[in-house]
């Protein structure tokens, strides 16, 4: 009896070692993960390494904005004067607007949160009016796409960009959408669609550099928006401002699976000040077909001290519409390892262009313009 007693309590004991020691294992498993995820993030913030202004925790895709312009409800815990980015130039906080009836009333600067903002929203892509039809349903806009709020003074002057060939129902669907979309965000704003004349290989870049001269020309924007045809955001508190530091929008594309493919990716939908995008000298005018003039962009940017800023992937989401790729242009790795040497004499101060067509319609202003090959 005292025997088969002992022999249960040495089982007991020898149990409770092994629980002890297994707890003590995970334990120990549980500290080198927690190191080894320290190192990943401290990796990820290496200065020089990741660019941008937050990092993706790759698992979930849940990010961190480091820093931005971005609103007290998308980032609660920065103070107002911080997201006072760009107020409107010293003074002009009021502004006196007439009426047509000989009445006025003062108007005061527009507030940092537009009030009306819907977040998620419905993007149509089929049965689209027609361009007659749109321009009787956003006859609040005045010529050249152009809209202001009438309550308030808008903090923000943003030109949006649109380079653009044959897509005639992309444009349509476009205009349908973003005339919807920006006026709640209460911004001054005008929409610039750059058409390319002629069948030769598109250049992206040069016609964004063409859109950024001519809206210059026409208007005091304090930014510019760089926009694809192709992307409808899906969320109206992804705020088109003008940005601290330059911001790369489409962060989240449903084709790619809402995921952002790279850190330094800065096509799609991208933010700049004016003055952000004369210190690069603006995009390069070399790239002839598809890809690499964003990523020669986003070359421009590091090499100026500049950072690609986010707004978090839930919000910065968008839906392409379909069309069919185009052809890549086989040039472009040169062009990108090259383009550090080229960035004071290739872009906007070597820029030269043909236009054949400006007409400030109801619903955008049409620059159609004629590219030429330029050497340097
Ligand atoms: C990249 C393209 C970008 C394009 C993204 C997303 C290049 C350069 C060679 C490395 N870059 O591959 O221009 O915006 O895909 O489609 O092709």
């Amino acid at each position: 009896m005292l025997e088969n007693d002992s022999a249960e309590m040495g089982g007991n004991s020898r149990t409770y070692l092994t629980l002890k020691a297994l707890i003590a294992i995970i334990f120990c498993l549980i500290g080198l993960q927690y190191l080894s995820l320290l190192q990943v993030n401290e990796k990820q913030r290496r200065p020089g390494e990741s660019r941008a202004l937050f990092y993706f925790e790759r698992d979930d895709q849940k990010q961190n904005s480091l820093l931005d312009d971005i609103s007290e409800f998308l980032k609660p815990s920065v103070s107002l004067s911080e997201l006072d980015i760009l107020p409107l130039k010293a003074t002009t906080t009021t502004e006196k607007k007439f009426f047509g009836n000989g009445t006025s009333s003062e108007l005061k600067v527009c507030p940092m949160i537009p009030p009306n903002l819907h977040g998620a929203v419905k993007v149509q892509t089929d049965n689209i009016p027609s361009m007659e039809e749109m321009e009787k349903t956003y006859s609040f806009l005045e010529d050249g796409g152009r809209f202001k709020p009438n309550q308030c003074i808008a903090r923000h002057r943003v030109a949006i960009i649109v380079p653009f060939r044959d897509r005639e129902e992309h444009l349509r669907t476009f205009l349908f959408h973003m005339h919807s979309f920006l006026p709640r965000q209460q911004v001054d704003y005008g929409i610039f669609i750059v058409e390319q004349d002629g069948a030769g290989a598109f250049n992206r870049a040069m016609l964004l550099n063409v859109g950024a001269a001519e809206a210059l020309k026409s208007y005091d924007f304090q930014c510019f928006i760089f926009h694809d045809v192709d992307l409808l955001p899906e969320d109206d508190r992804n705020l088109y401002t003008c940005p601290v530091q330059p911001r790369h929008m489409s962060v989240a594309i449903n084709n790619f699976l809402y995921r952002l493919p790279y850190d330094d990716i800065f096509g799609g939908v991208s933010a700049m000040t004016v003055d952000q995008f004369r210190q690069v000298n603006g995009f390069s005018n070399m790239f002839w077909g598809w890809g690499g003039e964003d990523d020669d962009m986003s070359n421009r940017l590091r090499q100026k001290k500049l950072y690609i800023s986010r707004y978090p992937a839930n919000i910065a989401r968008y839906r392409m519409l379909k069309h069919n790729k185009d052809k890549a242009n086989p040039d472009r790795f040169k062009y990108l390892y090259s383009g550090a040497k080229r960035i004071d004499k290739d872009g906007y101060n070597s820029l030269k262009y043909k236009p054949v067509k400006i007409v400030p319609k109801r619903l955008f202003t049409w620059i159609l313009v004629d590219l030429p090959h330029l050497t340097l």
